[in-house]
């Protein structure tokens, strides 16, 4: 007779066997994290920045049991981002995986099709299942780990030979104890690219991030005045930073190597603007931001982030194109943090030399 673990793997294999939207799957056992020390310090020692939602419910983070105390087994898949690493333009950049529809409706929809998968198989019927995709208290990175999905690359991202590591991490846990997976092993090897390239030295040591360095923190997650010591080394980013994947190896093969799935493409009914000006214009009040990239994850940052990176940028561009919309964001613009950025940008774009270099973008 087949136990309900057994119809349980069967129907997780005919689901995740011939869905097209995913990379890969693998099952880890809901248990404590082994690296709980290592989540405990980070947080401790501030480097999640200004994230308190890291430090907030740490104890689920680290024990999916702790958060729901019913779960045996947590089944991860990996599917791809929208937009292939590498595609982002050469001059104002958004991180590959924000230039498609918002990753989480993406996983959203594979998740309540494998729910309702499993559910309507004979003895599921009452099965327990919890989705997650970067939206609760879930160490990710580390049951995908565990889940056999990649290694922990020595820029924190989980990474494979076959994928690189362009994809996301989404997830589901049961009440029904499955085998676990075989974790992957390490292919870093002697390579340290992502350290030594990282535009901020954000890494303290390899696959330990210090948040308080990291553009993608500051342009996707903070809100307030930017460091002053480092704006300087975010160049053209604007939302997300994709250095420390764009030169692993192990991406190269996929970096503009595919087009976006169509029915993730932001892109495609709403282009991203190419020039300074047009980002710009589009930032300024009323400029149309909010009905352009409603279903995008750059609202995540929102409007007046965007325009304060956008100042950031312009400035590291010297993109004197960008000088006149900047000029009439600032006359309608409260934030201080927001200002300062315009107004230093402004400054800098007024001297003689910045007048004087190339100001197409
Ligand atoms: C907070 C967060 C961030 C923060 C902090 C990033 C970080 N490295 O922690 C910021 C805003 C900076 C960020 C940026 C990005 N993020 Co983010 N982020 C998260 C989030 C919400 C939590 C991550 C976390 O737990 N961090 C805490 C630290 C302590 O964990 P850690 O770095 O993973 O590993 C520590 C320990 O576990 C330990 N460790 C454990 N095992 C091992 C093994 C080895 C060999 C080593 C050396 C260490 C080690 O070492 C570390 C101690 O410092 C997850 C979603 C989730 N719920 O999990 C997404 C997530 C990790 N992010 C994701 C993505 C895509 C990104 C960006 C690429 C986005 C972008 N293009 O800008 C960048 C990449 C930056 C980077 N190099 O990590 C994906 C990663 C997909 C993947 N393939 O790995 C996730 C899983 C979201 C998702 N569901 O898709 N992110
Ligand atoms: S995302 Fe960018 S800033 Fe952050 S660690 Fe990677 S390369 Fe450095
Ligand atoms: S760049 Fe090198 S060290 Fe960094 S994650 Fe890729 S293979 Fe590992």
């Amino acid at each position: 007779m087949t136990t309900r673990s057994e119809a349980c793997l069967a129907s997780l294999r005919s689901f995740f066997s011939r869905d097209p939207r995913i990379l890969e799957w693998g099952i880890a056992p809901a248990r404590p994290t082994p690296n709980a020390a290592l989540l405990r310090a980070w947080v401790a020692d501030k480097h999640n920045a200004g994230m308190e939602y890291m430090a907030a419910r740490l104890n689920e983070r680290m024990d999916p049991k702790s958060f729901h105390p019913w779960a045996e087994s947590a089944v991860v898949f990996a599917f791809p981002y929208g937009h292939p690493l590498g595609s982002a333009s050469d001059r104002y950049k958004v991180a590959a995986y924000a230039r498609s529809r918002d990753y989480h409706q993406a996983a959203r929809a594979i998740l309540r099709d494998a729910e309702a998968h499993l559910l309507t198989q004979d003895g599921l019927g009452s099965i327990r299942f919890y989705g997650f995709a970067d939206t609760a208290p879930v160490f990710e990175r580390d049951l995908a780990s565990e889940a056999g999905l990649g290694w922990r690359g020595k820029n924190c991202c989980t990474l494979n030979r076959k994928h690189g590591s362009a994809f996301h991490l989404s997830g589901f846990f049961l009440d029904v104890a499955l085998p676990a997976s075989t974790p992957l092993e390490d292919f870093c090897g002697g390579c340290t690219r992502c350290l030594d390239q990282c535009p901020t030295d954000a890494f303290m040591a390899p696959g330990k991030l210090d948040a308080n360095k990291c553009i993608s923190y500051w342009t996707i997650e903070d809100k307030g005045p930017l460091p002053d010591d480092l704006t300087d080394r975010f160049g053209g980013w604007i939302f997300g930073c994709d250095v420390c994947q764009e030169v692993c190896p192990w991406n190269h093969k996929h970096i503009k190597a595919k087009e976006p799935p169509p029915e993730r493409d932001v892109a495609a009914d709403c282009p991203f603007p190419d020039s300074g000006t047009a980002w710009g214009e589009l930032l300024r009040k009323g400029g149309g931001f909010q009905s352009r990239f409603k279903r995008s994850p750059l609202t995540r940052a929102g409007r007046r982030s965007l325009l304060r990176n956008l100042a950031v940028a312009a400035r590291n561009l010297r993109d004197t194109s960008a000088a006149e919309p900047l000029r009439l964001a600032l006359a309608e613009e409260t934030d201080a943090a927001v200002r300062k950025e315009i107004e230093k940008t402004l400054a800098l774009l007024s001297e003689p030399a910045a007048k004087g270099e190339s100001a197409s973008g």
